[in-house]
């Protein structure tokens, strides 16, 4: 369906609306560095910006918090591949985005913010919403950094196009790049001769290749040693050189959580999902087959992915390849010695698997080392009659309704959530699961689901927690634009990972129980389709009409209270090394 594009005002209201101001050419660089899909809440700091930028063929949708504008960036991003823009007004709308812009640093997105923020000289004499370092902790939100990549107060349009120039460069770099602009009123509304040009013709930044000797001789460690592929998230366009690499080599293959798909589920050399809701079979596949060599791409290995636990180590070395370098052997320091090949890993994989089809035949092993490991395989459940669904039975179901197609991708939120999805689901494309599995922020995908509908192809599928729901949602603007989003939730009337959580750590849970909310009465009240899955017979019937359905649609689950998710033996351990550490929950 063609969405509706929104625009700020008819371009009477502002005075100089015939003109060329700042905004609207920053428009048409943003629209240069491929932006389409804008996700904001405006307000008077940064109306003038908005009005200028809708001057340009853009999608403009308005989100009702800007945590959920942030999210929904952040999935756009993942949805399309393209930059997203984020637009947020001066003081608290700021504030209110910093938590997805942390999700955007944390998963690798390509994403602008854009703040209004107060002019120099009314610092400090109390304007409405002041914005600025008086009232903002700067470094971190106007100054490059932890969060922001690049991020700038701009005063001058001189300081524009140097912040654009920045920003391209990002833009067209591997990896993810986060950058926040804060631009003030009067900047926002200058007129600016439409001859100037805020930003260059472009750039293409060249590709690293990776020498010789480096290729021939991390083949030779693949082939001759023991060895594993452990994936991450940054192996996520690299499926098909994966999947080549793998068979030719006949070399198992690990996920993280987040790269569920990148390599097949289902294919015979797959060992399992390391980390938060993985599998047993990971840390069964380092014990029982001692790999000599463990290739770790595109993964800091940090706490969701490796559980820091200490078996999963190789015995002779690392091969570690990230862009960043401050990545290599960090999840492991005093380990066995490591080789670290900073890059792209697409890159790597494919001047890899090149290297490995010139040597063929490759002596392959005769009896392969992995053979006893099998990864997991749920055992079927029949339906219960009731008896609220089992967050398993909502697995299952999800399994053979949705994943036997690419046509729907499916996200999972902190909470029990995700350590299901990531325990039971199987996938067998890569992008077709979204988990922001280092944030790990409850409100991000019951929001960010909105992001991926607009900006995708697909129809998305949230699986989320009721308390999530009442953190943030956004159907309200699903309903607005028509989102083919759809929330499965949950419903247990807790927190419920807090509740089993503490239990597990053998303390009494607090306040983690909470009124049982109706979530039909509650999207119905904002225009979306709604149903309730009272017990599993119903399941099957309500998941396929929300999916025949051609709006936003939530499935109120009322899923079992006492059912204790798979994260909790490993996660425990892991908060209870932390804390003989020192560290804290
Ligand atoms: C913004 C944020 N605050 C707090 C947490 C810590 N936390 C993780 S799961 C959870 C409870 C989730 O409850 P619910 O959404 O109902 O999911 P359930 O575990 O019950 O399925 C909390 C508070 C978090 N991950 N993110
Ligand atoms: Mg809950």
């Amino acid at each position: 369906m063609e969405q509706q594009v929104v625009g700020w005002g008819d371009g009477t209201h502002w005075s100089h609306s015939d003109s060329c101001t700042v905004s609207r050419k920053l428009g048409e660089a943003f629209y240069k560095l491929g932006v389409r899909d804008i996700f904001g809440v405006l307000g008077g700091g940064i109306a003038p910006f908005a009005h200028g930028l809708m001057q340009n063929p853009f999608r403009f949708f308005h989100f009702r918090h800007e945590a959920g504008a942030g999210f929904a960036a952040v999935e756009s991003y993942f949805a399309s591949q393209r930059p997203a823009l984020t637009v947020v007004t001066t003081g608290p709308g700021l504030f209110n985005v910093l938590n997805a812009m942390g999700a955007a640093r944390a998963d690798g997105a390509k994403l602008l913010l854009v703040s209004g923020s107060s002019q120099r000289e009314l610092t400090g004499r109390g304007a409405v919403q002041e914005t600025s370092t008086m009232t903002i902790p700067d470094p971190y939100i106007f100054q490059s950094g932890a969060l922001f990549h690049f991020a700038a107060r701009v005063e001058t349009i001189q300081e524009l196009q140097i912040a654009l120039q920045r920003i391209q460069i990002g833009f067209q770099s591997p990896g993810g790049f986060v950058a926040h602009l804060s631009i003030p009123l009067n900047l926002q509304t200058q007129i600016i001769d439409p001859k100037i040009s805020l930003i260059g013709q472009g750039w293409k930044i060249a590709q690293h290749q990776f020498s010789d000797s480096v290729i021939e001789n991390c083949l030779d460690s693949l082939i001759h040693s023991r060895s594993v592929l452990w994936v991450g998230h940054g192996c996520r366009m690299a499926s098909a050189e994966l999947m080549q690499l793998a068979t030719l080599t006949q070399t198992p293959v690990i996920c993280s959580p987040r790269s569920k798909g990148v390599f097949n589920e289902h294919h015979p050399l797959f060992v399992g999902v390391s980390g938060a809701g993985g599998h047993e079979s990971v840390p069964r596949f380092f014990n029982e087959c001692s790999p000599e060599t463990v290739f770790a791409l595109g993964t800091r290995l940090g706490e969701v992915t490796s559980f820091f636990q200490p078996g999963l180590i190789p015995t002779n070395q690392w091969i570690h390849v990230d862009l960043d370098p401050s990545a290599f052997g960090i999840a492991y320091p005093a380990g066995v010695h490591g080789y670290g090949i900073q890059g792209e890993c697409k890159q790597f994989l494919s001047q890899l698997l090149n290297a490995a089809i010139k040597r063929e035949p490759l002596t392959k092993k005769e009896k392969p080392f992995w053979n006893s490991i099998n990864s997991m395989i749920p055992p079927r459940l029949n339906p219960l009659e009731a008896h609220p669904v089992r967050p398993a039975f909502i697995m299952q179901t999800l399994q053979e309704e949705v994943l036997t197609q690419n046509q729907v991708t499916v996200m999972s939120e902190a909470g029990s959530a995700f350590t299901w999805c990531n325990h039971l689901l199987k996938f067998s494309n890569p992008n077709q699961y979204r988990t922001s599995a280092a944030w790990g922020s409850m409100g991000h995908f019951t929001t960010g689901v909105v992001g991926a509908a607009l900006s995708g192809k697909k129809t998305a599928i949230a699986v989320v927690g009721d308390g999530s729901m009442l953190m943030n949602n956004e159907i309200n603007t699903a309903v607005t634009y028509n989102a083919r989003a759809i929330w499965l939730v949950m419903n247990d009337a807790q927190l419920g990972l807090n509740e089993h959580g503490m239990k597990a750590l053998g303390m009494t849970p607090i306040e983690t129980q909470m009124p049982r909310t109706d979530f039909v009465l509650f999207a119905r009240s904002q225009g979306a389709k709604a149903k309730a899955v009272h017990n599993e017979h119903e399941l099957k019937t309500a998941l396929r009409w929300a999916l025949d359905e051609s709006g936003p649609v939530v499935l109120d689950i009322h899923s079992d209270p006492h059912s204790v998710s798979p994260i909790l033996a490993a996660r425990t351990k892991s908060l209870q090394n932390q804390q003989s550490k020192g560290g804290s929950l």
